[in-house]
């Protein structure tokens, strides 16, 4: 059984994120989607908001459920069991910052990290790019899924 950890900080998720987790649910038996709790960072919305945020939007997969991690990542996938960490790329400069975190975790564990080539139509979408939109008042509907849109309205 292949058993995958698509792991991020997604505040909030986008439609970027959300088809990463489409693609995963068909490939994998079973997918974590694992949001990482660092609470000294400056996150728009909290930890518990952001895994409410993903409850909802993972709900239509039966092959897939959410988690919540701190400390490395490589520990969270061995305690849950799982050999794959997940990852969508965008650009040679995600896949230069990804690449080194892959290494070393392999170096570390033997954990090994798989790439998903985002769709060119989501290419551009970032959480930090939509949050500074929504924040001057840009509109961001395309950009995120329906129900994480009304909490950002909500937030902001
Ligand atoms: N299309 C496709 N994929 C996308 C898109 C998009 N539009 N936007 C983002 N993604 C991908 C990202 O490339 C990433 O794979 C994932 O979605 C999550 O993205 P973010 O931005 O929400 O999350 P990140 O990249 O900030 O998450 C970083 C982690 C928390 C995964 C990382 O810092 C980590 O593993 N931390 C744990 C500590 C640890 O183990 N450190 C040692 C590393 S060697």
């Amino acid at each position: 059984m292949t058993k995958a950890v698509f792991p991020g900080t997604f505040d909030p998720p986008t439609v970027g994120h959300l088809d990463i987790i489409t693609r995963a649910a068909a490939a994998f038996d079973e997918v974590i989607v694992a949001t990482g709790v660092n609470r000294s960072k400056n996150r728009l919305f909290s930890p518990e908001e952001r895994l409410e945020m993903l409850t909802e939007l993972t709900a239509p997969f039966g092959n897939v459920r959410v988690g919540s991690f701190e400390g490395l990542l490589v520990d969270y996938c061995r305690a849950e069991g799982a050999g794959v960490v997940l990852k969508g790329l965008r650009s040679a400069a995600d896949y230069d910052y990804e690449l080194q975190m892959a290494q070393l975790n392999y170096a570390m564990t033997g954990v090994d990290t798989m790439f998903l080539p985002t769709r060119s139509e989501h290419s551009f979408v970032s959480s930090s790019w939509v949050k500074e939109i929504a924040r001057l008042g840009g509109d961001v509907v395309a950009f995120v899924p329906p129900s994480v849109h009304s909490r950002l309205l909500a937030k902001l």
